[in-house]
C-alpha cells in the first residue's frame, strides 16, 4: 500500500516494545514474530479482526444514533465506498498485525433492492477482497451471512412462520457460502441473531427448532456440492435481540446438534459476553465445547458488569482470559479456529487512534494470558493438584465405576463390608486461587 494513499497516515504498523514500553501505540507483551514451539505468536494466537464492529459500527446504541465518523465514509456511489472502506480496513489489519479478518455478506457490500442486485454488489466486493487479501497476506477466518437486520428476518430467518422468509434466508446463505469458499474462508458461522422469539403465545418451538435444523442440514449439504472445506460453527447466545434464542448456550447447543444429527460437522465460536448473558463464565463455556471435542473459535469481547446487555467490549481482564486459555490450551488449542475481536469502540471514542488502542490492549491481554496460562500447564501444580482430587477413580472399584463394570448391589456390599463413612477432603479453592494469583502477579 502506497504510504501517500494511507488511510491512517499518522500510524505506523504497531510493532512489539515489551513490558517496559510507554507507548501506548506499540504492543507490550504480542509479539507478533516470536517464535514458540516452532511457529509464530501470530500464527498461534490467529487474530482476527470483525469487519462489522471495526468498518461498519459507528458508536450507535439503542438510545442514539453513530457518533464516529472516518473520512472514508464520504462518497456518493455506494460501492466505491465500500471499496474504499476495505481498503482502509486492509490497512489496518496489516498496521495492526491481524492475519485473519471475519465478516458477513451485508458489512462489505450494500444491499440491493433485489437478491439478485445483493448478489451483484456483493460480487464486486468480494473481488476487491480477493485482491486486498492476495497483496496483503491477510486471510479469512471465517464469513457468514447477516440474517437478522433485514425487516424481513423481523420474525426469524430459518425460523421464520413464513416459509417464503426460509427460502429467501436459503438463498442468502447459498451465495454467503460460496463467497466464503471463494475467498478461502477457514470457517463458516452461523449466529442465530433471531432464530427464537419474543414470545411463546405465537410460536410453534419444535417447529421452528426443526426448521432451524433442516436449514443447517442444506447448508451442509450445499456446502458439500461446492466442495467448502471450512469448518461449520455455531455461535450460541441467549437472548439478544430475541428474548429466547435456541442456541442458547454451548449445553443446549449439543443437545441440538445431537438431536438433529449435525453434531459430526459443527463446532463451537465461543463469545465471552455471550457466556456472561447465558449466566456462565466464558471459561465454563470453553470447557463445556472442549468436553465433547467441538471447540472451534473464539469471538474475543467482554460485557460490563453492570449492563445487562451485549455491549462488547474489548477485553483487557487477563485473570478471566487466564483462565480461558489454560481451558484452550488443555483441550489443544482451536484449530481452524481463531481469537475474532467481536468487540467494538465505546461510542465517546471516536478518534482514529482509538480503533488501535483497542485492538492492542485486547491482543496484548490475550498474549499475555497465553503465554501465563502456558507456564501455569507446564509447572504441572493446578495440574497435578485435579488428577491427585480424583485419583481414587484409577484404581480398584473407582475404576471399575469409570468402566461401567460395577454396579450398585456391588457398590452397596463393599460400602456395607469395607468402605464405611467416607472422609471428607477440601476442594482448597483459597489456595488454588492463590496458586492462580501468584502466576499473574509473581
Ligand atoms: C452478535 C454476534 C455476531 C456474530 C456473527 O452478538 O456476536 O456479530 O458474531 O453474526
Ligand atoms: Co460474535
Amino acid at each position: 500500500m502506497k504510504k501517500s494513499s494511507s488511510h491512517f497516515p499518522k500510524i505506523d504498523t504497531i510493532r512489539y516494545e515489551g513490558p517496559a514500553s510507554d507507548n501506548p501505540l506499540a504492543f507490550r507483551h504480542f509479539d507478533p514474530d516470536e517464535v514458540m514451539d516452532g511457529i509464530t505468536f501470530s500464527e498461534q494466537m490467529r487474530f482476527s479482526i470483525a469487519y462489522w464492529h471495526a468498518f461498519r459500527g459507528a458508536g450507535s446504541d439503542p438510545f442514539g444514533p453513530g457518533t464516529i465518523t472516518r473520512a472514508w465514509e464520504s462518497g456518493k456511489d455506494p460501492i466505491s465506498v465500500a471499496k474504499t472502506r476495505m481498503d482502509a480496513a486492509f490497512e489496518f489489519f496489516q498496521k495492526i498485525r491481524a492475519p485473519f479478518w471475519c465478516f458477513h455478506d451485508r458489512d462489505i457490500a450494500p444491499e440491493g433492492s433485489s437478491l439478485l442486485q445483493s448478489n451483484k454488489n456483493l460480487d464486486k466486493l468480494v473481488a476487491h477482497a480477493k485482491i486486498l487479501q492476495k497483496q496483503t497476506g491477510v486471510h479469512l477466518l471465517w464469513g457468514t451471512a447477516n440474517l437478522f437486520s433485514n425487516p424481513r428476518y423481523m420474525c426469524g430467518a430459518s425460523t421464520n412462520p413464513d416459509a417464503h422468509v426460509f427460502a429467501y434466508a436459503a438463498a442468502q446463505v447459498k451465495k454467503a457460502l460460496e463467497v466464503t469458499k471463494e475467498l478461502g474462508g477457514e470457517n463458516y458461522v452461523f449466529w442465530g441473531g433471531r432464530e427464537g422469539y419474543e414470545t411463546l403465545l405465537n410460536t410453534d418451538l419444535k417447529r421452528e427448532q426443526d426448521h432451524l435444523a433442516a436449514f443447517m442440514h442444506m447448508a451442509l449439504d450445499y456446502a458439500k456440492k461446492i466442495g467448502f472445506k471450512g469448518q461449520f460453527l455455531i455461535e450460541p447466545k441467549p437472548k439478544e435481540p430475541t428474548k429466547h434464542q435456541y442456541d442458547f448456550d454451548v449445553a443446549s447447543g449439543i443437545a441440538f446438534l445431537r438431536t438433529y444429527g449435525l453434531e459430526k460437522q459443527f463446532k463451537f465460536n465461543i463469545e465471552t459476553n455471550h457466556a456472561t448473558l447465558a449466566g456462565h463464565t466464558f471459561q465454563h463455556e470453553i470447557e463445556v465445547a472442549a468436553s465433547q471435542g467441538m471447540l472451534g473459535s473464539i469471538d474475543a469481547n467482554a460485557g460490563d458488569l453492570l449492563l445487562g446487555w451485549d455491549t462488547d467490549q474489548f477485553n483487557t481482564d487477563v485473570r478471566e482470559l487466564t483462565l480461558a486459555m489454560l481451558s484452550i490450551q488443555k483441550a489443544g488449542g482451536l484449530g481452524t479456529g481463531g481469537f475474532n475481536f467481536d468487540a467494538k469502540l465505546r461510542r465517546p471514542s471516536i478518534d482514529l487512534e482509538d480503533l488501535f488502542h483497542a485492538h492492542i490492549g485486547g491482543m496484548d491481554a490475550y498474549a499475555l494470558a497465553f503465554k501465563i496460562a502456558r507456564r501455569i500447564i507446564a509447572e504441572g501444580k493446578l495440574e497435578s493438584f485435579v488428577e491427585a482430587r480424583y485419583a481414587s477413580f484409577d484404581q480398584g472399584y473407582g475404576k471399575l465405576i469409570e468402566k461401567k463394570k460395577i454396579g450398585f448391589k456391588e457398590l452397596e456390599k463393599l460400602v456395607l463390608t469395607q468402605l464405611g463413612e467416607p472422609k471428607p477432603k477440601s476442594g482448597k479453592q483459597e489456595y488454588l486461587e492463590n496458586l492462580i494469583a501468584s502466576y499473574l502477579h509473581g
